[in-house]
């Protein structure tokens, strides 16, 4: 069935939502720093921002466990993040340096920290919905209370391997929840101009999977929905799918121009920025002074800036190891 998730708005529970505020507020400012580092040739190739979404990882990551899996897509700075990926790992990783979450040899696009059961990074779209079943089988054969969390855009809902992923991981009831970040355009296409069904939850629902739509600005609706669904997931009920309704603020990649969204539209939604809602929020019902915010901003400011520092320290791969993990040596 699809539902409207009910947004709660009774947990304004002090720290926890400071939490929440403080991690949207580290990858907005990561980010804008790449945007700089970017101008400045210090970060190459390509590059896509979460800039306007923050909302959605921030919120969806604070159900899961260390032990749970995550994958994620090409625009996956901020999934990364709040994922508990030390912020220098992945400068170094955006620089090309050994330092790397991925040694350098990922970039932007394929951030990995299986440490962190992390596991991208992915830059085909639709790649990471089967990754994602075949972990959430993996714990299932193995009798462990894990979940799976799979973020995706609404172009992924068009592709194959969103059909072939739900219907699986519903046939097997697996633990994987389906995280879909509608931002409504899947780089320059709008969603009404790709797929006949535009209501991703309903379309996903055919599958007989739970599915609901929430509100991807607000911080506090997305946890809800997302807590929701892991617990589902968690306590054996199948597989979810969550629609979170966003926007990016930025382009889809560095490379962009953007002709196919008006400036008005854009400006609508940054109205609705998660960061200065939730901070609204707060302060309205006295949990955020002026200092705290300040001091927040100085903390994450100097958490970027040592990531930059980590990422410029570090070294480039010698040429000697390139051919390093490309050809398995055979047994000497
Ligand atoms: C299989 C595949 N087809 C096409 C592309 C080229 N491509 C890169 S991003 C993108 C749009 C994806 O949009 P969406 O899934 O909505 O994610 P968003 O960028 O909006 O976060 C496309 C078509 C690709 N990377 N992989």
């Amino acid at each position: 069935m699809t539902t409207d998730t009910p947004v709660r708005h009774d947990g304004l529970d002090g720290a926890d939502e400071l939490h929440l505020l403080r991690e949207m507020l580290r990858i907005r400012r990561f980010e804008e720093r790449c945007v700089e580092l970017y101008s400045a040739t210090s970060i190459r190739g390509f590059m896509h921002l979460y800039i306007g979404e923050e909302a959605v990882a921030v919120g969806a990551m604070a159900s899961l466990r260390p032990d749970d899996a995550v994958v994620s897509t090409y625009r996956e700075h901020g999934h990364a993040l709040a994922r508990g990926v030390p912020a220098g790992d992945i400068m170094a990783e955006m620089y090309g340096k050994v330092e790397g979450c991925s040694r350098g040899r990922g970039g932007s696009m394929h951030l990995f920290d299986v440490g962190r059961r992390f596991y991208g990074g992915n830059a085909i779209v639709g790649g990471g919905l089967p990754i994602a079943v075949g972990l959430a089988l993996a714990d299932r054969l193995r009798g462990r209370d894990r979940v799976t969390a799979c973020f995706f855009g609404d172009g992924a809902v068009a592709e194959g391997e969103f059909h072939e992923s739900v219907n699986l991981a519903a046939l097997w009831s697996l633990p994987v929840v389906f995280f879909c970040e509608n931002n409504l355009y899947a780089m320059g296409t709008a969603l009404a101009r790709s797929e006949s069904q535009t209501d991703l939850a309903a379309k996903a629902a055919s599958y007989a999977v739970d599915a609901s739509s929430v509100d991807g600005m607000d911080v506090l609706a997305c946890r809800d929905a997302a807590a929701r669904a892991v617990a589902r997931a968690r306590a054996g009920d199948g597989p979810a799918f969550v629609e979170f309704r966003t926007y990016r603020f930025r382009a889809h990649s560095m490379y962009d121009p953007e002709l196919y969204r008006a400036k008005d539209e854009v400006d609508l939604w940054k109205t609705r920025d998660p960061i200065d809602a939730l901070a609204r929020r707060l302060t309205d019902a006295g949990r955020l002074t002026t200092e705290e915010r300040e001091r927040m901003e100085a903390e994450v400011e100097a958490e970027v800036d040592g990531a930059v520092a980590f990422a410029e320290a570090g070294t480039l791969e010698p040429v000697e190891d390139l051919a390093r993990f490309v050809y398995l040596r055979s047994p000497s």
